[in-house]
């Protein structure tokens, strides 16, 4: 639920990415920090196991001037995609306004992808929401590798409503469609918040981000 701090004329929106395990959410966030400018980003907070594994969740917040008069922040949180931590994964999307949902393209992990897919709209449910009203967009993350499976296949499966969800591939490791992906959820976020607020949402929160990372290429 976004949270509006009329007197710091500050919007926060909270996006999690969510997916399952080893898809690549925790690349995402790591990606994002190391492309997004310093003074736009805070610090990239993780709580992981001596593996590396999620443990918890990752934080970044980023922030932006999107909507006229108002700082908008965007609070993005990683949830811990191994099986066994779901009550961790519906608390962190306690007061979601926005989810990135990566699949893992690799061909072997289908099944875990599509369980994810089914364990993030249970838990939605637990906190009262659903797909059908919280905005979302797809990656398919890991396009890197030889045994990808076709992207007709995973918009076959995941991208089936009748109204389709942006989506994006991404190879999240180089760096690849990650600014991409999070353009597409804040736009969505900032089509619904800003509606009253006369904004334009066709903005580009990471342009600062693509600035730094096109003069390194
Ligand atoms: N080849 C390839 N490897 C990737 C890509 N993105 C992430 N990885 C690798 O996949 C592994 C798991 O990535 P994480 O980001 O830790 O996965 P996660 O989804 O956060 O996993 P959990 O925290 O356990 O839920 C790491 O070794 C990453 O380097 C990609 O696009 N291509
Ligand atoms: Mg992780």
């Amino acid at each position: 639920m976004a949270f509006i701090n009329y007197s710091r004329r500050e919007i926060q929106l909270k996006i999690v990415y969510y997916g399952c395990a080893l898809c690549g959410k925790t690349t995402n966030l790591i990606s994002l920090h190391q492309r997004i400018n310093s003074n736009q980003k805070g610090e990239l907070v993780s709580l992981a196991t001596d593996a590396d594994r999620t443990l918890f969740f990752d934080f970044l917040s980023l922030s932006t001037k999107t909507l006229p008069g108002f700082n908008t922040r965007f609070q993005l949180y990683t949830v811990p995609g191994q099986p066994v931590y779901n009550t961790t994964r519906q608390l962190v999307l306690k007061g979601v306004d926005g989810i990135v949902f990566v699949v893992d393209s690799h061909w072997d992990k289908m099944a875990e992808n599509v369980e994810s897919f089914s364990n993030l709209q249970d838990n939605l449910i637990q906190n009262h929401l659903t797909l059908a009203t919280i905005p979302y967009v797809l990656q398919y993350n890991k396009r890197d590798l030889p045994n990808a499976a076709p992207i007709h296949y995973l918009e076959y499966t995941f991208n089936n409503r009748a109204t389709k969800v942006l989506s994006y591939e991404a190879v999240a490791s180089k760096g690849d469609g990650i600014l991409e992906t999070l353009n597409g959820v804040a736009r969505l976020l900032l089509a619904k918040y800003s509606k009253s607020a006369g904004a334009n949402s066709n903005v580009d929160v990471t342009a600062a981000g693509k600035a730094a990372a096109a003069s390194t290429t």
